[in-house]
């Protein structure tokens, strides 16, 4: 076992406060995905969607990583091969657990991103509709997010590790989102040994060879344990 490519979701931090999308109050309980999550909802009421990252940001700077979180890093930092860490969340809980090797593939809340010249630069914890662009001083700034309808980001490095995965790992997530919810059947396409980690079987569920039902802080230090005595 020489590559464990690991991907995660809401369902990884939702014990470190930050509420997942589907629950009961989650996110999209609070808000509408076309107004919040879309290109067309942003250029219809850019205030409405720059408050909505700036909430999720600041809840953000008050967030700490979890037991499950760590447990990744660990793994990462004691592993002898490779482990890599692709995310659909947007928040830096898995960097502040000291993960390296994470993956972004919706984003991250910690960025800004011009419209205009696709110029990206740390965002401030507040940003307003029309900031102006450090790179081309246009006023096109934008949160960094990747919305319905917008292609994910590294897809191809993405599929890379997925298609070279010993093991493929998915965490939290419920397996609504595409193209998220179809890396375990790439997975699977190459051999890969597939286990999902979540309080009860996602939409994609079946698909996996093996299931560990559990809050993930619970779950996933004790399969670490396993790996790690291999
Ligand atoms: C695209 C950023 C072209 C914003 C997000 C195929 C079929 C059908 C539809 C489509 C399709 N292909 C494309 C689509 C359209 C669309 C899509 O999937 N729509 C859905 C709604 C049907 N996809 C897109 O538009 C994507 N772009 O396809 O571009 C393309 C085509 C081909 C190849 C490449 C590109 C872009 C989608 C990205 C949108 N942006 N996030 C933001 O964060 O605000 S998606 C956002 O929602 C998250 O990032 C995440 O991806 C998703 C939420 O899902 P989860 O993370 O799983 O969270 P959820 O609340 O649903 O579930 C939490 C889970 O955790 C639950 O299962 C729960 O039981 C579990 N849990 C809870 N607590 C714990 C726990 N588990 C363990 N421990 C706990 N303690």
């Amino acid at each position: 076992m020489q590559k464990i490519v690991i991907l995660t979701g809401a369902g990884i931090s939702a014990e470190s406060g930050l509420g997942t999308f589907r629950a009961e109050g989650g996110l999209w309980a609070q808000h509408r995905i076309e107004d919040v999550a879309t290109p067309e909802g942003f250029s219809r009421d850019p205030k409405l969607v720059v408050d909505f990252y700036n909430a999720r940001r600041a809840q953000e700077a008050e967030a700490a990583p979890n037991a499950g979180h760590i447990a990744l890093a660990e793994l990462e930092e004691a592993f002898s091969g490779e482990v890599v860490v692709i995310t659909q969340n947007v928040d830096d809980l898995h960097e502040k657990a000291g993960s390296k090797k994470v993956m972004h593939m919706h984003g991250a809340l910690k960025s800004a991103l011009c419209a205009a010249c696709d110029h990206r630069w740390p965002a401030p914890l507040a940003m307003a509709p029309g900031d102006t662009c450090p790179s081309c001083q246009a006023p096109a700034a934008r949160p960094d997010i990747v919305w319905f309808g917008e292609m994910p980001y590294d897809m191809d490095e993405i599929f890379d590790h997925l298609a070279g995965a010993d093991v493929f790992a998915s965490i939290g997530t419920s397996g609504n989102v595409y193209p998220a919810a179809g890396f375990v059947a790439e997975a699977r396409r190459s051999g890969a040994h597939t286990v999902e980690f979540n309080l009860e079987p996602s939409l994609v569920g079946s698909q996996f060879d093996d299931i560990r039902i559990g809050p993930a802080s619970q779950t996933l230090p004790l399969w670490v344990s396993e790996l790690l005595k291999g």
